[in-house]
């Protein structure tokens, strides 16, 4: 016959697993099965945007992996909890032990936060190194942070005029089926599968040229040009915002990036920046993962 000891340790025991799997799954499920957009957010969703660029994928893939890791801990300190909560409660261990040291547990509870930092970290870097550390480049295009709008120039071509990117007003977003506030009365065009330089840089104060599902969010400075990259792996539009408080239109500052075939784009760029098709002009319906058709 087991002592009521032993029968307390194994209904603790349970109860405690029971709780740690129960919230590591509840974790996994809500932190990552969110609803997620592509190119724009989507009503409810908290997630990531969907990755359009390979920067994007690996960020996506750091970020589930750390929320692996967090959600492992949470559980299995929540499950410790639990499992001391029941077996040591004073009904059940009426003379407390006064165990003050264990030099196995402070070994295994120092060394194994230093293994799992050093997991986290590895993969880190190398993403890290990945976003910063330009490939080759095929073009280059520069983003002006102004009060309040952000401004386009391709330095390699000559007869594409600055685009200067508006927000559109409520009424005229709606009817070129646009998102509010992140759609734009010129949108930056750029050709898919192509590295792409973007050099960003500010007029008179700060803000951040910042696209979610590119995976770029790059200080515009003044006085200081910054530089980041993307490579669009599909195409569509894709959205983004001035991610930098930096002033009472802050929110009035929306970035809309045409991403079209490459053919398309050079029929736009001998075209003196113009499409000559709706179609590319509204590729917009194609790429993006909530279109106004679908609202
Ligand atoms: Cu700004």
């Amino acid at each position: 016959m087991k002592s009521p000891t032993n029968k307390t340790t194994i209904i603790a025991a349970i109860i405690a697993v029971a709780i740690g799997v129960g919230t590591f799954v509840a974790l996994i499920v809500l932190g990552l099965g969110g609803e997620r957009g592509m190119g724009q957010p989507v009503d409810g969703g908290y997630f990531l945007q969907d990755a359009a660029t390979p920067v994007m994928e690996d960020l996506t893939t750091v970020h589930n992996m750390v929320f692996y890791w967090i959600s492992g801990i949470t559980a299995f300190v929540m499950a410790l909890m639990v499992y001391i909560m029941i077996r040591f409660r004073e009904k059940a261990n009426p003379v407390p032990s006064k165990t003050s040291h264990n030099t196995a547990i402070e070994v295994v509870w120092t060394i194994a936060p230093v293994l799992i930092l050093l997991f986290i970290a590895v993969p880190s870097m190398q993403l890290l190194y990945f976003q910063d550390k330009l490939p080759e480049t095929d073009m280059t295009i520069k983003a002006v942070g102004n009060t309040w709008n952000w401004s386009y120039t391709y330095p390699d071509l000559e007869n594409i005029e600055e685009i200067i990117s508006n927000p559109l007003d409520e009424v005229q977003a709606k009817a070129q089926g646009k998102p509010y506030l992140l759609g734009t009365d010129a949108q930056l065009v750029v050709p898919v599968d192509t590295n792409v330089k973007v050099l960003v840089t500010s007029i008179n104060n700060m803000h951040s040229w910042t696209v979610p599902s590119f995976g770029i969010k790059m200080d515009a400075v003044p006085g200081i040009i910054n530089e980041t990259w993307f490579r669009a792996t599909r195409e569509g539009v894709f959205y983004g915002q001035c991610s930098e408080i930096c002033g009472i239109k802050h929110y009035y500052m929306p970035i809309e990036v045409n991403v079209v075939s490459k053919a398309e784009y050079a029929r736009w760029v001998a075209n003196d920046g113009a499409f000559t098709s709706s179609v590319a002009q509204n590729n917009t319906l194609m790429g993006s993962g909530q279109t106004a058709a679908q609202k």
